[in-house]
């Protein structure tokens, strides 16, 4: 527990409750690395012994931190460090290639489908094409630094990008190939985010512990002519990622 010790005393008088600032203390200790991600941190009963508080107060505080994803319970094991969650800004329209080197991780993906289908009702009517109009449909798992991130599952009309799927999805972005081989380039798209509890499919590809929620996000993307190009949805770890929104 060196950790902690060479914190001044925890300011009784102050209008911060105790566990509040016992929350800060950890976070503090966190991000300047004084535990390694994964690393157990001291116990309830090794804290309390530290601040001279409460069991309930360290209760507190710890509950607070794993609600912020800053830690994480393993039942019967202890409150371990999580890793720091990829932050995703909002305000530009990246691939996951761009997001994941931006933040110096290696992207790569695993090509679980490529096909051509008829575009069902829904995505016809978002991309603009009559139903049944033939789509390409791209299925890959993402990953950064070889951890699984996110499942998408990309639809595009084919007649946009004919013999795309020659191309090497797995190892290629797909932004990139539209630009490349196409010379389709991206203006704008519109995003919808919500919570939800991933299937068991998406909780064995992305590894997710139980209880871990995944952000399902769908992008209707448009080309700089106008144009809807391609129709996303996604399943983003929720305990691995956060979305970043910058109001004025
Ligand atoms: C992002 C986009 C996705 C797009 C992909 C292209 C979100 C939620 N989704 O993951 O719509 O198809 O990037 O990535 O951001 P790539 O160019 O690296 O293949």
């Amino acid at each position: 527990m060196a950790v902690l010790r060479s914190d001044p005393p925890l300011d009784r008088d102050s209008a911060v409750p105790m566990f509040e600032q016992i929350k800060e203390r950890l976070e503090r200790a966190i991000a300047a690395g004084e535990f390694a991600v994964h690393e157990r941190i001291p116990s309830e009963r090794e804290l309390s012994t530290q601040y001279g508080v409460s069991r309930m107060t360290i209760r507190q505080a710890l509950g607070a931190l794993a609600r912020s994803g800053a830690l994480y319970a393993r039942s019967g094991k202890g409150t371990f460090v999580a890793e720091l969650k990829i932050e995703q800004p909002l305000q530009r329209l990246t691939s996951f290639t761009e997001d994941m080197r931006a933040r110096g991780l290696r992207p790569s993906s695993r090509l679980l489908a490529a096909e051509r289908i008829g575009a069902p009702l829904e995505i016809a009517d978002a991309l603009g094409l009559s139903p049944g109009a033939e789509l390409v449909r791209i299925s890959r798992l993402r990953l950064a630094d070889d951890e699984p991130l996110a499942l998408e599952i990309a639809q595009l009309p084919h007649a946009r990008c004919p013999g795309i799927l020659s191309y090497d999805l797995g190892r290629r972005s797909l932004y990139e190939v539209l630009h490349a081989e196409y010379g389709i380039s991206l203006a704008r798209a519109r995003q919808t985010i919500e919570a939800a509890t991933p299937d068991d499919d998406e909780r064995a590809l992305l590894h997710l512990p139980h209880g871990v929620p995944v952000l399902r996000i769908r992008r209707l993307t448009h080309a700089s002519d106008g144009a809807p190009i391609e129709f996303v949805r996604s399943a983003y770890r929720g305990d691995r990622y956060q979305l970043g929104v910058e109001l004025r």
